[in-house]
């Protein structure tokens, strides 16, 4: 029985490809086109959700990246890439890897829509989503001022869930990381890490990962 990571290009779903590169885990890859910026029939068919990443292992089918990492996790990494609830940094690791879902990516695709809208650039309400976007990028970068990885010294699935928000979603949201130091060496760091390298050319092949301050031009 081996794992199925379904990923569609360019989204979210690279994290579940990244955290079985880290864990050397065996998996079989799906990838599922855009079409044209959505997902695809194909993809869609696979779960309710009709939402990337999606996972089918033996008769179970998952979505939604949290729950794919926990069961990753706590089925198959052995304690790897984790805190264990006993070490000090644990609650650390708790809120990180909840941060990425709970409040980075949910300020990044909130300020998506309010570009798409094109409404006066004194619009307050965008203002405010801008300012909420900004604000979970401050706390990042003074997380990562003085600390190498979000969970403390250890790499672990805390920095999986998070940089998809920082780096390839920034091809929908064109944000800038210019304002932010910390968190531009530790994209850096992600950048070189051979499990990041591995993930990133096989789930989007030719896709040059998005690690510097400037965000490329938006793919919509
Ligand atoms: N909360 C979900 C969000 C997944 C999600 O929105 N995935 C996007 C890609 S980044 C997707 O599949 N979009 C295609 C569509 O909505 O048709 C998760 O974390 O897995």
């Amino acid at each position: 029985m081996v794992l199925t990571v379904h990923h569609l290009t360019r989204s979210q779903s690279e994290r579940i490809i990244w955290l079985c590169e880290e864990l050397s885990l065996p998996y079989d890859l799906k990838i599922y086109q855009r079409s044209p910026l959505l997902a695809s029939p194909e993809l869609k068919a696979l779960h309710p959700l009709e939402t990337a990443p999606i996972i089918t292992d033996g008769d179970i089918t998952l979505a939604e990246s949290g729950a794919i990492v926990e069961y990753i996790l706590t089925k198959y990494a052995h304690g790897k890439l984790q805190i264990a609830p006993s070490e000090k940094a644990y609650p650390d690791y708790l809120y990180w890897l909840h941060f990425a879902n709970g409040t980075l990516q949910l300020s990044v695709s909130r300020s998506m829509y309010f570009r798409l809208l094109k409404l006066p650039a004194d619009n307050p309400i965008e203002k405010m989503v801008i300012a909420k976007r900004e604000h979970a990028l401050k706390l990042l970068d003074e997380r990562l001022a003085e600390n190498e990885w979000l969970a403390g010294k250890e790499f672990t699935a805390a920095d999986i869930m998070n940089v998809v928000s920082l780096t390839t979603l920034r091809l929908f949201v064109p944000y800038s990381l210019e304002s932010y130091p910390n968190i531009l060496s530790y994209l850096q760091r992600v950048g070189s890490r051979e499990g990041y390298k591995r993930a990133m050319s096989k789930g989007d092949p030719g896709f040059e990962p998005i690690l510097g301050a400037e965000a490329p031009k938006p793919m919509m």
